[in-house]
């Protein structure tokens, strides 16, 4: 018997249900289920839905879609199911990718493995078993030497503390809790509250049917043209034999998309060659203009001022009422500091008869009725009302469940002056816990990300297993050093000046106003190098005991 099966057989006498829980079954769910299992691990997936998939199970609002490059996108791991899966649009939209997960779930047969709607409700260490006794929403506990998070950066939906909202005798949804039923918007009355990523994509989608759209936006968001297309079996056998490459790209650049910094700064170049360079970007696919944009974008003020210059220009060219153009043109931040929303068509879909923009900063939402929504001069009747009003980001779903660690001292405790980690998968007091996407981990292009933090905590556990270690925890000075450096990082960033789920700011959850350093902002090979010069170490920073 190997050294690690020895250990996993130890683990079982000592009465524990499971060698490791994940809870999730989104992407990094999926995948570090299959990792568990190949290091001999038995492991258990909880996930509240009844089927596979995260973000891509719940958010089935119309038009939702991913904006990394399909080919970019997927998992890199199976060469096999590299060969075999057909991206068909560029950007695939959300049917498209929870198939793509529902083939893997099968392929590896991992839904055996998964109980469905077992949503978990609280997590409690105990020192002297060395495990986590997980309990579920229906009251079950399972116990477990290991416990994974993998509930996603942007999966806990919030929803506006309006008067009214269950009074509304409409329809109304969530983007982020879609309904699997088709909703019809053909000749309804629709109101869309809310024109972040999720928004405009709906808006886009909505204004095709509906028969009268109301846009209630209370911040304008610089949105950028997302130039999808149709990708053929000639040009996806093409993309096929390019994939080593498409990864090891992803691996190099700064945010694990196929776009990085150009390393021109802005004003290096003549003002027809920045014009020339911009247009270049505007008219290219995905996230170029944000991400591939001048490397000093992000933290000179006069170059980001430029582009957003020249990105108010192309609305006012798109939106043929100037008054219309100017609500949607962004007057209190700079392109790109807060997520850019890509769009096809967005602004057009503002010069169609049936829509109608209202600006929610002036005239604000007072209530909503039985009937639609009151806003400080005007009532509207709706028949359907969409809230795409975002998520409490990164640490919402953390919070969402009662984390206990060492010495009773809970996660929100720990957590009070803000959410920290070492690395993002450790955290200090929450001992044999692995977060998967948490805070301050690297994010970009998260399914690169995801197999990066997968593949590291599987390692980790394949040398603790090895070395009969059951305890793994994180110095606090590990932990403060990177922090630290976190914080480091985020300095001089336009984008800490402005407020938005990036920079931890989220009105519709009370106690959160305060903008903090929510992200990890450096780059993934830096991160990743990080975290690997941790592991060559022999795991620094972490007692293992
Ligand atoms: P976002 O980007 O957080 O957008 C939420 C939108 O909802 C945004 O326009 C908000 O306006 C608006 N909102 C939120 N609460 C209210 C209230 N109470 N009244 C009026 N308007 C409100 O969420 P998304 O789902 O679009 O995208 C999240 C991420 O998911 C996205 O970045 C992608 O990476 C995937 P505000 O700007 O706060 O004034």
């Amino acid at each position: 018997m190997s050294a690690v099966m020895e250990a996993v057989a130890k683990d079982r006498q000592a009465g524990l249900d499971y060698d490791a829980i994940v809870i999730g079954a989104g992407m990094s769910g999926l995948y570090q289920l299959i990792k568990l299992r190949q290091l001999g691990m038995k492991a258990r997936v909880f996930e509240a839905g009844t089927g596979v998939g995260g973000t891509w199970y719940w958010n089935r609002y119309p038009g939702c879609r991913f904006d990394s490059e399909s080919y970019s996108y997927g998992y890199s791991f199976d060469k096999d199911l590299l060969k075999e899966w057909h991206w068909t649009e560029h950007f695939a939209p959300q049917p498209e990718t929870e198939r793509y997960l529902n083939l893997v779930a099968d392929k590896y047969d991992l839904r055996r493995d998964i109980q469905f709607q077992a949503r978990v409700k609280a997590a409690q260490w105990d020192e002297k078993s060395r495990s986590w006794t997980v309990a579920l929403e229906d009251g079950s506990t399972h116990k477990t030497r290991f416990l994974i998070t993998a509930i996603g950066a942007l999966s806990a939906p919030t929803m506006p503390q309006f008067p009214g909202i269950a009074d509304f005798k409409g329809q109304s949804f969530h983007t982020g809790l879609w309904p699997k039923e088709k909703v019809d918007f053909t000749g309804k009355r629709v109101a869309v509250i809310g024109t972040g990523a999720s928004g405009v994509q709906t808006i886009q989608e909505v204004a095709k049917t509906a028969k009268e759209l109301v846009v209630f936006q209370r911040t304008p968001n610089w949105c950028a043209p997302l130039h999808n297309g149709k990708i053929s079996a000639e040009e996806m056998a093409e993309i096929r034999t390019r994939y080593d490459q498409i990864f090891k790209r992803c691996e190099e650049t700064f945010s694990c998309f196929l776009h990085t910094p150009d390393p021109r700064n802005t004003f290096d170049v003549s003002a027809e060659e920045r014009e020339a360079f911009l247009e270049k970007l505007y008219s290219e696919k995905g996230f170029g203009i944000w991400v591939g944009n001048f490397k000093d974008l992000l933290t000179n003020r006069a170059a980001n001022d430029e582009v957003s210059r020249f990105i108010a220009n192309k609305i006012r060219q798109r939106v043929k009422n100037p008054k219309v153009a100017e609500m949607l043109i962004p007057k209190n931040h700079g392109f790109g500091t807060r997520r850019v929303p890509l769009e096809t068509f967005y602004f057009e879909v503002y010069n169609q008869p049936n829509v109608k923009l209202v600006d929610s900063k002036a005239t604000p939402i007072e209530r909503i009725t039985p009937t639609g929504i009151k806003t400080s001069d005007t009532e509207f009747e709706f028949d359907i009302i969409v809230y795409a009003t975002g998520f409490d980001a990164l640490r919402g779903a953390f919070d969402r469940i009662e984390f206990e660690g060492a010495n009773g001292v809970t996660l929100k405790q720990l957590w009070q002056d803000g959410a920290t980690s070492l690395v993002g998968m450790l955290q200090t007091g929450m001992p044999n816990m692995f977060m998967l996407l948490g805070p301050h981990t690297a994010l970009g292009n998260i399914p690169r990300s995801i197999e990066f933090n997968v593949e590291w905590v599987s390692e980790l556990l394949r040398y603790v297993q090895a070395k009969r270690i059951t305890r793994v925890e994180p110095s606090q000075e590990a932990l403060e050093k990177w922090m630290d450096h976190v914080m480091e990082l985020a300095k001089g960033l336009l984008s800490m000046e402005v407020d938005s789920w990036m920079t931890g700011v989220n009105l519709n959850v009370s106690g959160k106003q305060k903008r903090i350093v929510a992200r990890y902002t450096g780059s993934a090979p830096a991160y990743r190098a990080w975290a690997n010069d941790m592991a060559a170490a022999g795991y620094a920073g972490i007692t293992l005991d």
